[in-house]
């Protein structure tokens, strides 16, 4: 599965391997590379656009931490992306709460559906359903042998009638349900080879009639951009809750699957890859995505190397706090790396021994922004040394950063508590007086 995608991604990837820093330079000569593979593999021309840009973006605005290289840092902005643009979650399927649950499937002739419903019927018969498969492609006499064959194999019951009415036949099986006490019913439909307005009439028809649980769109990947095609197409018309990935076992290229979340907007709920009824797999995103990069040792090793490094760097954050050397300017440098992690609580956290003293600590991150602002305002002097800090330096300091008196006075005393506190701390002791600690 992808496996051309995956090769050629290796390769676009290595060349920026060797290099020892990010540059703007290196950066587009790969992610040029990496949207060509993307077009190669027949992703959407826009998705593939956007992808790139997000990745520059992101790539741009990184800092290389030492022990890891630019394309390990690369490859896991691109992992990132990837699961973005594979929906970021997973997305379960809906069961009613009360009375039955129906599912009705759709899609192209020969996508797929009717394994799938037999995929599901077994899948969700294994989980405790009392499951009954509703044969509604009445055209072709074999479509309904083959479900029944299906449902055979797994012991669930095929609703079918002689006559060739799919409407009839699915108004028949839920009153069947109803009585049988059924409580989850899948419903095949026809397709046709190609989108036909019969086709999306019937199927919008029996959707309006059985008013589903969700209505899932079976797609083959093989299909590359068709697939994306029909499956907006069908999402105008009938407006599904979901779709289904098909033959992925079949599929080096992996443009479809690339490009269908974006472009219509509906979450993948489940991919198969085989013809056999366990070859069914609910859809991770995050997996897929290891799976297309091929490089989840790298992924790992870069996610240890950034905590590592936020280790290191609270080391000698440690250290400063020892020496009695805190100042402004190593409070900035925390701020920017807080606003990178996401909030002051994770900063203090890093600092060892302190992640639990903190639970009870009120912190108000919004604080941040006034904060910054204020240190932003002082000189490297006064950063550096906060003692010079007097009456008329901190009035010009409020001015200019927007800021009251009362405000800069309240940090700096805030930072000389907290500068004695961390001293008197990595000395050994007193965590406890954290955890009153406030900023606001
Ligand atoms: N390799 C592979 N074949 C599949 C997969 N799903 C379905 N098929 C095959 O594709 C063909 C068409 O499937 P079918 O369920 O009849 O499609 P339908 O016309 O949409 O109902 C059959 O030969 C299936 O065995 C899959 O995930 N991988
Ligand atoms: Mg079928």
């Amino acid at each position: 599965m992808f496996e051309d995608l995956s090769l050629k991604l290796d390769k676009a990837l290595k060349k920026i391997t060797g290099q020892g820093k990010l540059t703007e330079k290196n950066i587009s000569d790969t992610l040029r590379e990496i949207r060509r593979v993307l077009l190669d593999a027949d992703v959407n021309y826009k998705v593939a656009k956007e992808f790139i840009e997000n990745v520059s973006q992101k790539a741009l605005g990184k800092e290389v931490i030492a022990s890891i290289s630019p394309g390990q840092l690369i490859t896991k902005i691109i992992y990132d992306e990837l699961i973005e643009l594979l929906g970021s979650s997973t997305s379960d399927l809906k069961i009613n709460a009360q009375g039955a649950t129906s599912y009705l499937i759709v899609g192209l002739q020969g996508s797929g559906k009717t394994t799938f419903c037999g995929k599901l019927a077994k899948r969700l018969t294994e989980s405790g359903s009392k499951v009954l498969l509703v044969a509604a492609d009445v055209y072709r006499p074999a479509a309904v042998e083959q479900l029944k064959t299906l449902g055979g194999q797994i012991s669930v019951e095929v609703f079918a009638l002689e006559e060739k009415n799919a409407r009839k036949t699915v108004e028949d099986s839920l009153s069947f349900a109803r009585e049988k006490s059924f409580n989850t019913i899948i419903i095949d439909t026809a397709g046709r080879l190609h989108v036909d307005e019969t086709m999306m009439d019937e199927v919008a028809d029996i959707k309006k009639f059985v008013n589903p649980s969700e209505t899932l769109f079976v797609v083959d990947a093989m299909t590359g951009q068709d697939a994306v095609n029909s499956a907006k197409i069908f999402n105008e018309r009938v407006n599904y809750d979901g779709i289904v990935l098909t033959k992925l076992d079949g599929d080096a290229r992996g443009g479809a699957a690339l490009s269908i979340r974006q472009v219509v907007g509906k979450p993948i709920k489940f991919i198969s890859n085989g013809e056999k009824l366990d070859a069914l797999d609910k859809f991770y995103p995050d997996r897929l995505a290891s799976r297309i990069l091929g490089k989840g040792d790298v992924i790992s090793l870069v996610e240890k190397a950034q905590s590592t490094f936020d280790e290191k760097e609270s080391g000698k954050l440690e250290e400063r706090f020892r020496m009695n050397q805190f100042d402004f300017e190593d409070f900035l440098k925390q701020i920017k790396a807080i606003k990178k992690m996401g909030s002051l609580s994770s900063l203090l956290g890093m600092i060892p021994g302190l992640g639990n003293q903190l639970k009870n600590a009120t912190i108000d991150d919004r604080a941040l922004i006034k904060v910054e602002a204020i240190i932003n305002s002082m000189t490297i002097d006064e950063r550096q040394s906060p003692k010079v800090l007097n009456g008329n330096r901190r009035k010009r300091i409020a001015r200019g950063s927007g800021t009251s008196i009362q405000d800069v006075n309240r940090l700096i005393k805030q930072f000389n508590e907290m500068k004695l506190m961390m001293s008197r701390l990595s000395k050994g002791g007193l965590g406890k007086s954290l955890g009153n600690f406030k900023f606001n």
